[in-house]
């Protein structure tokens, strides 16, 4: 290419210089000469100097060709001589109190922590979206006291059109949710399987955003409904955003995305009259499951008590699709993410969780935002199921086949770091609800597999925000902004927030000096899996294998957990109207465990019918018959009663030395222990002191506590014992298998009440423990009560 040659610079060449670049609609063939001194010239001469170190696209032969490919070059880049060269006016360098200053090549505001957007009213008046003062937050401007309201009242006309804007679209799935701020700390380098930002050294710490949700529900039903749990976890990594969005269960109902669509329409309420929420007890739902036969091994998790956690925290996460680790040298290893939670897995019971929705439809968020309050930190760990192509190929399953899991006795789970949520949110909406996560989110290091599930999630998550946050900026909200730097010559649309500085939005160019510029090998690049079969619709036949899985995992479960499971599945077929589609699913069921079917077809007065015929000839043989990991006995974490709630029960006449001895030894252990009076307020003990309840009979029902104290007492507790409501209360707390602390006259207690002090099998239950001494007793109570007694179940209940 033949370069002009630059212009010499003259006295003549520098004035007519001048001149010329004072225009931006033609420039002089020999462009401007250096040495002006006149600033616009300058900048002129500048340009033509950075645009000539480019003479041209160095990179271009680098695009083409296999190794290229495999090894992305770096961009070009140069150096401009001023900042004067890529700014987008001269008239930068005047700064206000609004401009700041002359702007740099700096991130965008969004980019990094939250401060610079957080705002805080205190000490402050109130003022339009404008900024101007408001003089009066209480009256319309009107004509006259009685006179009508003014038109040109921008005040009231703001405010309320600003209200009238409040809502936005709610999640089509995951709607409602709870968030919470805190990090991830990686235990010790991964870097010979991956060169992901967060696992490259020990101790390396990686803020996270995480959001925990049911699915079928709207923005506002009930936290505790029967429902898989989302389990999404934005990691803010200095290599971009990686957001890991899993759910409580390790399998999906579907294997393909094309039929995740037909999959909510069938769990959502019905459409014709909108009923019901948030549950899948219902017709639609049954029928569409019943003539999918992969959803079968998830319903198993579904109608298990993984799906009514007592608590978030205690509740594990799964990537469910097979990921990517890839390595600094290319090199790939599958993997399966799994979080454990530190205090163990819990569940509800499927009647107190009923209870709860009435009672508290906020109780796993309540309980979130409470035990972050409270320091008691939610803390998962991280750990990852590791395995090659070749061993993947060998499994009686398909990797790629997300109802399926990789049992941990075939590979076992390896820990890699742990997560601690020790933050909430200071707004609910700006945090949780504007937090866009996305499975097409990773970070070099980590990569996709071709789990058809997955592809069409990559899909459909920033799909569905730009419905939900109204436009393709909202990467630039602050929760979803990155603290890793972000420059793209991606521009305008909906809210940007950015202002990007200079007229370069193009690449490659010169005039910016070629910025930005690709990163090279430095940067993302796919993990190069070779692709070629024909295009075609349709699974290979190791998808056709539907129930080994759900066998498994209904065999590797306790006899309390089967027993829910049988239960479970009887009420949600109870509320099916059409006796055939029941009995679809009880045929289903018949190929899973005759036990099982038997169980849930009594329940229902019918038969079992002949098994679903099976989509393959020959069943596969399965790599494990049980599965103890499965059981979520197999996880009691190390929690004890650490920030379970339990309810003293207090009244006129309470012997003072109980409540204080037990309310002690239950504060150093962790937990919150409530005074529960007939109502609110204070009550005078046997020593004359006064203890002041703050819950009541009325407000708190039994169900939101994890146990019940009933300490001895003359006066009023002697009553309040036989109050028909406290006997409810101890009732409950049996029947849901709750461990209880009975105190002085406890026989008539437990025989006003039917308590049995016997477990069915007539062993002693050692969730009742009665009489005695106090600080014996709520030290045998402790150990007790951190853990359900399921062994004290039978169906139907005795109490
Ligand atoms: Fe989602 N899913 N999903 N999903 N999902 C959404 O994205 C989708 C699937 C999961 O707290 C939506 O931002 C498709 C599996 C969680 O904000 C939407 C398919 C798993 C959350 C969407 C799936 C999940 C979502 C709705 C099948 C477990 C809540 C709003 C191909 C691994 C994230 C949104 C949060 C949310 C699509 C299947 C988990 C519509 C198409 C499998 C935890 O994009």
């Amino acid at each position: 290419m033949a370069r002009r040659k630059p212009s010499s610079s003259t006295p003549a060449s520098r004035t007519a210089g001048r001149a010329a670049a004072r225009n931006t609609d033609s420039g002089s063939a020999r462009g401007v000469p250096k040495g002006t001194g006149d600033r616009i010239a300058e900048r002129a001469a500048d340009v033509e100097a950075t645009a000539e170190a480019m003479p041209f696209n160095a990179n271009k032969p680098l695009e083409y060709g296999y190794d290229n490919a495999h090894a992305p070059q770096e961009g070009e880049g140069v150096e401009a001589p001023s900042d004067d060269v890529t700014a987008s006016s001269l008239s930068e360098v005047n700064t206000s109190d609004k401009l700041g200053t002359r702007a740099g090549n700096g991130d965008p505001v969004a980019v990094g922590p939250l401060d610079p957007v957080r705002t805080d009213a205190t000490a402050r008046r109130m003022t339009t979206n404008q900024g101007v003062p408001v003089s009066d937050n209480q009256h319309s401007l009107k004509a006259g006291l009685r006179g009508p309201a003014l038109l040109k009242d921008f005040i009231l006309r703001e405010k309320i059109t600003h209200f009238d804007h409040e809502r936005i679209p709610e999640r089509i799935v995951h709607a409602r949710g709870s968030g919470a701020h805190g990090f991830f700390e990686c235990y010790a380098p991964l870097t010979d399987i991956t060169r992901a930002a967060p696992f490259q050294a020990k101790g390396k710490i990686t803020p996270v955003f995480v959001r925990f949700s049911t699915v079928a529900g709207e923005r506002g039903s009930k936290d505790t409904a029967r429902d898989v749990r989302g389990f999404a976890v934005k990691f803010y990594t200095d290599e971009g955003n990686w957001d890991l969005v899993g759910n409580n269960m390790p399998v999906f109902f579907i294997q393909d995305a094309m039929k995740f669509p037909d999959l909510v329409h069938a769990v959502k309420p019905e459409p014709h009259h909108q009923m019901p929420q948030a549950a899948s007890a219902h017709d639609t739902f049954w029928d569409f499951v019943s003539l999918m036969p992969e959803s079968t091994h998830m319903l198993m998790w579904l109608m298990s008590d993984r799906a009514i956690p007592r608590s978030y925290r205690m509740m594990q996460g799964f990537g469910v699709h097979t990921f990517r680790f890839v390595n600094a040298q290319g090199e790939a290893t599958l993997c399966k993410f799994h979080w454990t939670p530190k205090l163990g897995t819990h569940a509800l019971a499927w009647e107190e969780a009923v209870k709860i929705s009435g009672a508290d439809p906020d109780f796993h968020r309540r309980d979130l935002w409470e035990a972050i309050e409270a320091g008691e930190y939610p803390e998962y760990e991280l750990g990852v199921q590791l395995f090659t192509e070749e061993e993947a190929e060998r499994y009686s399953f398909d990797i790629l086949d997300s109802t399926k899991l990789i049992p941990e006795e075939l590979v076992p789970v390896q820990p890699i770091g742990r997560m601690v949520l020790n933050r909430n949110p200071d707004n609910f909406f700006a945090e949780t609800e504007q937090v866009a996560f996305c499975t097409a989110h990773v970070i070099p290091g980590i990569d996709f597999t071709n789990d058809p599930l997955l592809a069409g999630r990559i899909h459909s998550y920033v799909d569905t925000q730009l419905t939900r946050l109204g436009g393709p900026n909202f990467h630039e909200i602050p929760i979803n902004a990155p603290i890793a730097p972000v420059h793209n010559n991606q521009r305008d649309g909906l809210h940007r927030q950015a202002i990007h500085r200079g007229r370069v939005s193009y690449e490659p160019n010169s005039l910016g000096g070629g910025c930005p510029f690709q990163a090279g090998s430095a940067g993302f690049v796919s993990f190069p899996e070779p692709v070629t079969q024909d295009e075609l619709r349709g699974h290979p036949e190791k998808f056709a294998e539907h129930y080994n899985q759900a066998t498994l995992f209904f065999d590797s479960q306790s006899p309390a957990e089967q027993a829910h499971i049988a239960g479970a599945f009887r009420f949600e077929l109870s509320k099916v109207t059409v006796p055939a589609v029941r009995a679809r699913m009880l045929a289903g069921l018949a190929n899973v465990s005759a036990d099982l079917a038997a169980q849930v077809a009594d329940g229902l007065g019918m038969e079992v019918p002949e098994p679903l015929p099976r989509a393959i000839a020959k069943v596969p043989q399965s790599e494990v018959d049980a599965s103890p990991a499965l059981s979520m006995l197999a996880r009691p974490g190390d929690g004890g009663v650490r920030s379970r709630k339990f309810a003293i029960l207090v009244a006129d006449g309470v012997n003072g030395q109980t409540v204080e001895t037990v309310q002690r030894a239950l504060l150093d252990a962790g937990a919150v222990p409530r005074l529960m009076g007939v109502r609110i307020g204070p009550c005078v003990t046997d020593r004359g002191d006064t203890l002041d309840a703050d819950v009541s009979l009325e407000n708190e029902p039994g169900v939101l506590f994890d146990g019940m104290i009933v300490p001895d007492g003359a006066d009023r507790m002697g009553e309040l014992r036989m109050d028909a409501r406290t006997l409810d209360y101890l009732k409950e707390q049996y029947r849901h298998c709750k461990a209880l602390l009975i105190l002085g006259d406890s026989d008539a207690l437990l025989d006003a009440a039917r308590i049995p002090a016997t477990l069915p099998d007539g062993g002693q239950d050692p969730g009742v423990v009665v009489g005695g001494n106090a600080s014996k007793a709520i030290d045998a109570y402790i150990a007790a009560a951190g853990r359900r007694h399921w062994e004290r179940e039978t169906d139907p209940p005795r109490v």
